[in-house]
């Protein structure tokens, strides 16, 4: 551990594979964070259990989610990447945390608000009460930074109120994390709905890229992607909500300016951009799936590094949650 470090948190929930958006928004950006930060990236597979799992579809899920990390460039090695139902420190900080929260404050989660709708059968109390959880994930670490695309702005808010709350009460007992957003990319919308986020679990197969989408594939769903009537390259995210978005992902994928892009497209038509961006969308992918492919092959690899990083969250995590225990009075562990 590199005291001299400040630390950071992240993950993702294991649910399907990773779609662009999740990719540009939150996974690009991590891969360099450990030159500045003591990082650790948690597969989410306790909050994936919100919506109904097949357990055999999840378990390759949650797999597979820890070998996109890496395959992206999350080396196991330097950063703690570890699943997040192994360390049960997550849970006992979480009903802890439980108590410190209103309900009030959890209705107004527009996460909430939008997953009661979509699973209207299953409004489960872990719907309501995962911003608790995803707090116990951030101050068990005594994260610095936390970075997140801008959907998840709302939770790392009321994570920063329990925080304070708890602080306020019991003295300094968690940092207070600050959320950390990329620039460009942070919200990459809908290829078919410019208006509504590109989401894993939309409906429509063309709205989103998958990352583990065939080279076809993805360039097939560029040139279906829904821009307008104009025919010119232009960022506007008012008028051409579209074509900006386009240009977003261009611009993460290639480290292109808006102004290039513009003039590089000056004249040619939505053909030529569309089938530019599917092209240099698809060459990202391209060593990413091959080391993911190797990487599901490598058993032993992962698991030894899986088990590896369980122990340090442990030890890490544990520090905290004995530091909770004994500010709100339960009785220490008899040794
Ligand atoms: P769902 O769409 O089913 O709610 P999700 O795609 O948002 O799921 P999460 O696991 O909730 O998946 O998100 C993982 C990370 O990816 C979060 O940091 C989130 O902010 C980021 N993210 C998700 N979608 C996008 C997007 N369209 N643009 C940018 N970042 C995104
Ligand atoms: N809710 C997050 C996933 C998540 C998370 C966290 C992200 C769970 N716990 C802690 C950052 C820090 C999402 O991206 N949907």
């Amino acid at each position: 551990m590199d005291k001299e470090k400040k630390i950071l948190y992240s993950g993702m929930q294991a649910t399907n594979t990773l779609t662009l958006g999740n990719y540009l928004g939150a996974l690009k950006n991590w891969v360099k964070m450990h030159e500045e930060y003591e990082c650790f990236f948690g597969v989410m597979d306790l909050h994936s259990l919100t919506v109904r799992q097949e357990p055999a579809e999840f378990r390759k899920n949650a797999r597979s989610l820890y070998a996109l990390y890496v395959a992206a460039g999350l080396d196991p090695e330097q950063n703690c990447v570890y699943y997040q139902s192994h360390v049960p420190t997550h849970a006992q900080l979480a009903w802890i945390l439980n108590c410190f929260t209103y309900m009030g404050e959890l209705s107004r989660m527009t996460q909430f608000k939008d997953k009661s709708q979509k699973h209207a059968d299953n409004v489960n109390a872990g719907l309501f009460t995962y911003p608790v959880l995803m707090a116990a994930d951030i101050l068990l670490y005594q994260a610095d930074v936390v970075p997140v695309g801008a959907d998840q702005k709302q939770h790392l808010e009321i994570c920063r109120d329990i925080a304070e709350r708890f602080n306020a009460i019991y003295g300094d007992v968690f940092t207070i994390p600050e959320p950390y957003m990329g620039n460009t990319g942070a919200r990459i919308m809908s290829l078919q709905d410019p208006d509504k986020k590109m989401s894993k679990s939309d409906e429509n197969p063309n709205a989103a890229v998958m990352l583990l989408d065939d080279r076809d594939t993805i360039i097939r769903k560029f040139k279906r992607a829904v821009t307008d009537s104009d025919t010119a390259v232009r960022y506007d995210e008012e008028a051409k909500p579209g074509v900006s978005n386009l240009m977003t992902i261009y611009s993460c994928v290639t480290g292109k300016t808006m102004a290039d892009i513009e003039s590089e497209f000056a004249g040619k038509g939505y053909g030529d951009f569309k089938m530019a961006v599917g092209e240099a969308v698809a060459d990202e992918m391209a060593p990413i799936q091959s080391r993911y492919k190797e990487l599901m092959d490598d058993k032993t690899y992962i698991d030894g590094r899986i088990k590896e990083n369980d122990e340090k969250a442990y030890y890490f995590s544990n520090k905290t949650l004995r530091k909770v225990h004994k500010k709100v009075g339960l009785t220490e562990l008899i040794k």
